[in-house]
């Protein structure tokens, strides 16, 4: 008595079945991801596969041009990519962990990780890796630099807008003038402001009204929390007293001036970090201040930037402080999210 042949395949088709299961099962299992390290990444030799190249130069960001930066390696390891403006020294940093650069991971578009800005410039590019002493040297010229939507109050670059108001203290070494010598954070020219005056806090200022922008009132949202206010301050090193304070003025009942029952916040401040910095800030955030101190409103208490009617900038020193300076550029009041320089 044999097993038939029917029974005998229905009996090898089962265990063909079991088998493929397990397969299957054993499959998901291989697949399951090794958390951590891997032993290539920890141990594996470095080299580079493919040198780094650039997706797109020269790079027009003017025109919402992108460009990205391709390489390989061995193994994944955390690399960094710095870009250097050769005039005006303004940097951006793109760093990760992978073993390739790629349009996912190193995509440039314009923007500024330590202040200044980049102007139309030619570029140094520099891939460096942790623990391995290997750079990756390469340039990208840049010939436009990123159109920033918003309302410009002043980048100083074309003078000053004649419609403006404004004061200085009679003191010593004084300065108040459009200025390029050195840095600016934004193109090549910013306002230089300071002198020492021994009798006042109030160093010099200038009031921009909303009259000197065509309207009686700016042409900002309705929306309080959707508006910012941006600013671009330099501290000397030396110098630690300088304060800067803007000042915030609404035609709350829209009789097209403005009167000390009405709104007028303030954003005052301390600049504590060297060099050139972004101070950006939401409109319905901007307090009212009496005296440097948190206050109740003058007016209905509304934020309303599209009621907003002057912008000051005061610069202010405590007189016994001494000579005060600071350089202000790039005004811009921004929709939806801070200035992203
Ligand atoms: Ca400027
Ligand atoms: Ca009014
Ligand atoms: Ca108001």
């Amino acid at each position: 008595m044999g097993i038939s042949n029917e029974v005998l395949t229905m009996i090898i088709r089962s265990i063909i079945s079991v088998l493929l299961v397990i397969t299957a099962l054993s499959g998901c299992r291989v697949d399951e991801e090794f958390d951590g390290p891997s032993l290539n990444d920890l141990y594996g030799d470095f080299a580079v596969i493919s040198p780094l190249q650039i997706s797109n130069d020269p790079v027009d960001f003017s025109t919402g041009e992108t460009t990205a930066f391709t390489a390989e390696f061995t193994k994944n390891i955390s690399w960094t990519l710095r870009i250097t403006g050769l005039e005006t020294g303004a940097i951006k940093e793109i760093s990760d962990f992978s073993n390739t650069l790629d349009a996912s991971n190193a995509t440039w578009n314009g923007t500024t990780t330590l202040l200044p800005m980049f102007r139309p410039e030619l570029c140094a590019v520099e891939l460096t890796f942790d623990n391995e002493p290997d750079t990756l040297r390469d340039t990208v010229l840049v010939t436009g630099v990123t159109n920033h939507p918003g309302l410009l109050l002043s980048d100083f670059e074309s003078g000053t807008n004649p419609g403006w108001v404004t004061f200085s203290q009679s003191g010593a070494n004084m300065s108040f003038t459009i200025d390029d010598e050195g840095a600016s954070a934004q193109g090549t020219h910013y306002f230089d402001i300071g002198g020492t005056v021994n009798w006042d806090w109030l160093i010099a200022l200038i009031h921009m009204p909303a009259v000197a922008y065509g309207g009686t009132t700016f042409n900002l949202s309705e929306n309080p929390a959707e508006v910012f206010f941006n600013s671009m301050l330099f501290k000397p090193s030396d110098l630690n007293n300088g304060i800067m304070l803007f000042q915030f003025r609404e035609d709350d009942n829209g009789d097209g001036a403005y009167s000390n029952n009405e709104d007028m916040y303030s954003y005052e401040i301390a600049m504590a970090e060297n060099g050139w910095n972004q101070y950006s800030i939401r409109y319905a955030d901007i307090p009212t201040l009496i005296n440097g101190q948190p206050a109740a409103a003058l007016g209905n208490g509304i934020h309303e930037p599209h009621k907003l009617m002057q912008v000051s900038a005061l610069f202010l020193a405590n007189p016994n402080s001494g000579y005060a300076n600071a350089y202000l550029d790039y005004l811009l009041f921004t929709e939806g999210s801070p200035l992203i320089p």
